[in-house]
């Protein structure tokens, strides 16, 4: 599958299904630790309509520690390189420097790093391998984000945040057209927080960058269905709610969605194509994401740390 069309202008909403090779993940934890079953599920999930498969080793879920690198390694580049070697477009979900070359190396063809461009070092990689990349807005690492969740108004810190750090992607040398902006949904993010911002999804928009956005099965979901009960509805019995933001985000024309379950959200965006479309099947693909380069030097200066991102290397990062 090629990777050059990547980020051509569609109408058609991306779909990227979620492989997490993790025990602990809070949506799919422990189903795919063997990579056996995570290739096969990465596979599926590319017959059921997926454009692109997201490969982690690390839960993200607030509160998790970080693993080692070599555990991280040892759990993904066996699933990178097979699903890459059986044509499938990967992306490894890191924000380490060490397991994205090796991830790149195996085959991957785009970095989700999570942790919002905070390692230079991974961003130099980003720009010599030439890969795609993923700027998730996020306020450090997952084991204590919930006490960053605070703003005055999140939308308009959310977007002055992901600016800020695409000007110190782009000066690290990466390639303007290569970047693809997240607004990190559930990281450092209270439910509100993550409402707030799909219900600006057009204001992230116009930072002039193909939108990923992260949904799937997340607590804030959980609390929507809860209905009244004190308990939020387990991650397991999201889909549907997950499904809602889906059809809402391809809508307002997403560049992608990151998903556990591919079927549902590929027959979702399909179906808002067609609508859009009034059933005229020939109707020419029109272009509902604004491809700008953004301003900025281009130069390779190594940047120094962002706000938000003290200590946010590789290093410090795998030493918890
Ligand atoms: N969410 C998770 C992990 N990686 N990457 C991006 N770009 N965006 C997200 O929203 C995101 C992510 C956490 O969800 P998971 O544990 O189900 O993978």
């Amino acid at each position: 599958m090629s990777v050059d069309d990547l980020l051509e202008p569609s109408d058609l909403t991306k779909v990227m299904g979620v492989v997490n090779v993790t025990p602990d993940s809070f949506s799919d934890g422990g189903t795919f630790l063997d990579p056996v079953d995570a290739v096969r599920a990465g596979l599926r999930m590319v017959d059921e309509g997926a454009d692109l498969i997201d490969v982690g080793g690390e839960s993200t879920r607030p509160g998790a520690s970080r693993v080692v690198a070599s555990e991280e390694m040892r759990r993904v580049l066996p699933v990178v390189a097979e699903l890459a070697a059986a044509g499938v477009r990967v992306s490894v979900d890191t924000s380490r420097v060490s397991v994205a070359a090796a991830a790149v190396d195996a085959g991957a063809v785009l970095v989700n790093d999570v942790s919002g461009g905070c390692d230079p070092n991974l961003l130099a990689l980003v720009a010599d391998r030439g890969v795609h990349y993923v700027l998730m807005h996020a306020r450090g690492p997952s084991v204590d984000m919930s006490s960053r969740a605070v703003y005055g108004d999140v939308v308009s810190e959310v977007i002055a945040e992901l600016e800020a750090r695409l000007e110190t992607v782009i000066a690290a040398g990466v390639s303007a057209d290569r970047v693809i902006l997240d607004p990190g949904i559930g990281f450092a993010k209270t439910a509100a927080h993550n409402w707030a911002l799909l219900n600006n999804i057009d204001a992230l928009a116009a930072l002039g960058r193909p939108l990923l956005v992260g949904t799937s099965r997340k607590s804030f979901l959980g609390s929507v269905l809860a209905a009244g009960s004190a308990r939020p509805r387990p991650s397991d019995e999201r889909d549907d709610a997950t499904q809602a933001t889906t059809v809402l985000l391809a809508v307002a024309g997403v560049w992608a969605v990151r998903v556990h379950a591919v079927r549902p959200a590929a027959d979702a965006v399909r179906v808002v194509r067609a609508w859009r479309q009034g059933g005229a099947a020939d109707v020419a693909t029109t272009t509902s994401l604004p491809v700008v380069v953004p301003a900025g030097p281009g130069r390779r200066n190594r940047p120094t740390a962002a706000p938000g991102c003290a200590g946010e290397q590789e290093v410090p990062w795998s030493a918890r």
